[in-house]
């Protein structure tokens, strides 16, 4: 550990970062020269899910059936852009959810009810243990038409699933009158209620082009003749459209085991739920907790008095960063529900059309319903710890002071790294405003990782060049709110690269925790992974991914630091950092992957 020298700190922040490096005045001054080229294999991730090449977007159909892990998503084999009308399902199967080989795609837009794309959808194990595939056929030119399909596999012997047929008798659900036809999509894995009826949630428009975002549920009972309930299970006039719904049950508050969503009995009583959208006009997924009754399909949120039903700007979200369009699955291997989330790149599409590729997979996280009954925690699933090679031990007991950075030696841009902090004294918290209560994102602008505070900003600065011009912020910081506390977390891209076209925003969101009751103590664990930056705080009551496009990986090495810039001091309780495997993710016979993983052993 090497600890900087930071006597003169009492400035701002970005200058005690000056003063601590070897930086030279360029740090205030000079702006960077752009770079015209993508960075390539620097940026692709070495243990986050992406297929070997070419555009990824939504997680459809994971599945866990017969011994083996099934991830179909949606890819365009044509190139490195979203391209509407070629979208097919990508497979790539595992046998523990990390390193995965790609199979040939799923669906293709083939058959006259798919013909310009084979959209977002979900699997369902049936009875006999078959499984189905349901998804949304886009038809036509233009804004085009979306129906309901569904496809078996053509062997269900086939350990690999490796081919699927769609029936000729597609679609199975048409499109309903009273939606516009480019508005009716994404089928749920479905359900059995009490009353034996399969059912599935499917995301619509209802009303015409300013109709009402609603998640309409529909019932069968031998899954080929759907039949719409008269009521949606949830509708929105704030929303606009919503896409890729979710439902699934969670155990007891603070029980970490998943609960099957689709097993008769299982799904009503005092079972609570989560229901999630993905709201296109804000590209974000967020979700409720409540209850959901499968007499008469109604799902009701139970609201606590900072969340409002028909704003969804209220509800929680899975992740305050830069990821959309999230489908769990139940694993039945370890009896847990886990969450796969699309982070879209956000550079701009000449870099993706450059290095050939665009899109990542979030690492699959476990979920389970906290203590509290109210929200949602989620944390790697343990797999990922068996690509922890290097483990590095820092700070262990030190205290960062005011305007402290301490410097991690031995991990860079491939890293897993879990530290606790224990605040000293909560008196310096600064003063809440009630206004920032909907906008933490706005306030993570405001009090960035560079403006001192009282307790806080402290966390972790991560992806930093050598002479930190480049660095990536995850950090908290604690307000008084009456006689509570009030803790934001954020992760600060503002010098996440010095490159120009890239989208460097600040993420944030509250940690829902009582800082106070916990003894002021709170967690911070961030998977680093190229572009990739995804935290959880707090025990993984909040969560933020960020992709990250640093120049200095082209020529440098990217370092980790704790830092604390906040007036009272922080004690760093644990940190443990572990340098990451690659792990085989869809390498293919071309080297692609293989020629990558070699530059990265090469730079860090
Ligand atoms: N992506 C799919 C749609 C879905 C959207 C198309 C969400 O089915 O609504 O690629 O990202």
């Amino acid at each position: 550990m090497a600890r900087l020298s930071l006597a003169a700190c009492a400035v701002a922040f970005h200058l005690c970062l000056l003063v601590s490096s070897s930086a030279s005045l360029r740090w205030l001054s000079d702006k960077p020269a752009a770079v015209t080229t993508a960075g390539g294999v620097r940026t692709r991730s070495a243990y986050h899910f992406q297929p070997a090449k070419n555009w990824q977007n939504d997680p459809n159909g994971p599945m866990y059936h017969n011994g083996v892990y099934h991830l179909f998503y949606q890819y365009n084999p044509l190139g490195a852009t979203w391209g509407t009308g070629n979208l097919s399902w990508g497979h790539s199967v595992s046998r523990d959810l990390v390193n995965w080989v790609t199979l040939d795609t799923a669906l293709d837009p083939t058959a006259p009810f798919d013909s310009n794309g084979c959209w977002s959808g979900s699997a369902t194990i049936l009875p006999g243990g078959i499984p189905a595939l349901l998804y949304t056929g886009r038809i036509g030119t233009g804004k085009g038409m979306q129906v309901q399909n569904v496809a078996f596999p053509k062997n269900p012997a086939d350990p690999l699933l490796r081919e699927w047929v769609k029936p000729a008798y597609n679609p199975v659900i048409p499109l309903p009158a009273d939606v516009p036809g480019d508005n009716f999509r994404d089928p749920t894995t479905a359900w059995v209620g009490r009353d034996g009826m399969w059912r599935i949630a499917v995301a619509a428009k209802v009303g015409g082009p300013n109709g009402i975002a609603s998640t309409l549920i529909y019932r069968s009972k031998d899954f080929r003749h759907w039949k719409r309930n008269t009521l949606p299970l949830y509708t929105s006039r704030a929303a606009g459209m919503v896409e890729c719904p979710d439902l699934f049950p969670v155990a007891e508050p603070g029980v970490e085991e998943g609960l099957l969503g689709y097993v008769s009995g299982t799904v009503s009583g005092t079972v609570r739920h989560v229901l999630k959208l993905s709201v296109m006009n804000t590209t974000q997924d967020y979700y409720m907790v409540g209850r959901y009754d499968d007499a008469a399909d109604t799902f009701v949120p139970e609201l606590d008095n900072e969340r409002i039903l028909d704003d969804f700007r209220t509800w929680r979200r899975f992740d305050y960063g830069h990821v959309y369009a999230s489908k769990s699955f139940f694993d039945m291997r370890k009896n847990r529900r886990v969450l796969w989330a699309w982070a879209s790149e956000s550079d701009n599409m000449d870099d993706d059309i450059a290095k050939g590729w665009s899109g990542v997979q979030t690492v699959p996280r476990k979920v389970w319903l906290d203590g509290d009954g109210k929200q949602l925690r989620q944390w790697p699933i343990e797999e990922i710890e068996t690509l922890r090679s290097k483990r590095v031990v820092g700070l262990l007991g030190a205290q960062v002071n005011a305007g402290g950075v301490n410097k991690i030696v031995g991990v860079g841009a491939q890293a897993d790294v879990e530290a606790i902090f224990e605040i000293s004294s909560l008196e310096e918290a600064e003063t809440f405003e009630p206004n920032w209560l909907l906008d933490p994102q706005k306030l993570c602008e405001e009090k960035g990782a560079s403006v001192p505070g009282g307790v806080g900003p402290f966390g972790l600065l991560v992806m930093a060049s050598g002479d930190m011009q480049e660095h990536t912020a995850v950090f908290f910081r604690v307000f008084r709110q009456n006689d509570k506390y009030k803790v934001l977390m954020c992760t600060d891209l503002s010098k996440s690269s010095t490159r120009d076209g890239v989208y460097k925003p600040p993420y944030g969101a509250f940690v829902d925790m009582d800082i106070e009751a916990h003894g002021g103590i709170i967690s911070l664990r961030t998977l680093v992974d190229h572009s990739v930056v995804e935290s959880f705080g707090g025990g993984g009551r909040t969560c933020i991914t960020a992709r990250v496009y640093p120049d200095h990986v082209v020529n440098g090495n990217s370092h980790l630091y704790v830092f604390n810039n906040g007036t009272g001091a922080v004690k760093v309780s644990s940190l443990d950092a572990w340098e990451m495997a690659t792990a085989t993710v869809n390498v293919l016979p071309d080297g692609l992957i293989a020629a990558s993983s070699v530059s990265r052993a090469q730079a860090y």
